[in-house]
């Protein structure tokens, strides 16, 4: 697939909200034929393929846990759970160092596969208590475990506290697409991931609880699933 370059400015309507909120609205209502026109084919392709990727990862996860290659997917629920993609805009910022685009946090969901503006940085990871800079790069995608993953896996994949900081002088574009349970699916780790040496670690819970309860505190709080053993 190849991605047609989007003018920043119209997608600066766009601004951090997810997709299906920004249809949602009224007075986003006037834009929708414009923002129909302009990236409705690019959107929906974009949307489907990495749909593919996304579940072709799941399947690879799963066996490399020792499940069957559906066995994600099926915990998923219907029609493999949601997809939910956000357009993340970032101003330009004089103070950089007074604030970030995004806090740190974990993402509620499976695996998020984020596409990353290929001039300006911005996305920092954590590993090992720094933070490290993902440095742009023109034909990669980034894979973020979600908490979910981690829950299904009984700790062996851990979700990745990630941030983003902003720029004085360049503003900066991400598109971010997460793999969501369906609200009714239940989440808990893989019984064939646990024994007696090595218990549940996590209860098990619904998809709706985990994210009504994760969207009920700060971000950059500690992990959500600590609240989940
Ligand atoms: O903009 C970025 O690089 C990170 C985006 C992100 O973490 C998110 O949308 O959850």
């Amino acid at each position: 697939m190849r991605l047609e370059p989007i003018e920043l400015q119209h997608i600066k309507i766009l601004n951090n909200l997810p997709l299906c909120n920004l249809m949602a609205t009224q007075q986003n209502l006037n834009f929708l034929p414009y923002l129909q026109l302009l990236l409705k084919d690019v959107v929906s392709t974009y949307c489907k393929e990495v749909r593919e990727l996304g579940l072709k990862l799941l399947g690879v996860i799963s066996e490399s846990l020792g499940l069957e290659r559906e066995y994600i997917e099926n915990v998923l629920g219907d029609e493999q759970g949601g997809q939910h993609m956000a357009i993340n805009y970032y101003p330009p910022c004089p103070e950089p160092d007074l604030t970030y685009g995004l806090p740190a946090h974990t993402d509620p969901n499976t695996l998020t596969i984020l596409l990353l503006d290929h001039q300006v940085p911005g996305l920092q990871v954590l590993k090992d208590g720094k933070w490290i800079a993902v440095d742009p790069h023109p034909n990669a995608l980034i894979v973020n475990i979600g908490d979910q993953l981690q829950a299904l896996s009984n700790g062996k994949y851990k979700s990745l506290w990630h941030r983003a900081i902003v720029n004085s002088n360049e503003e900066r574009i991400s598109v971010a697409s997460f793999f969501c349970p369906a609200n009714d699916a239940v989440i808990a780790p893989a019984k064939k991931l646990t024994s007696e040496e090595t218990p549940a670690i996590y209860r098990s819970f619904t998809y709706d609880e985990y994210y009504k309860r994760f969207w009920s505190r700060n971000l950059d709080e500690e992990k959500c699933l600590e609240l989940f053993k």
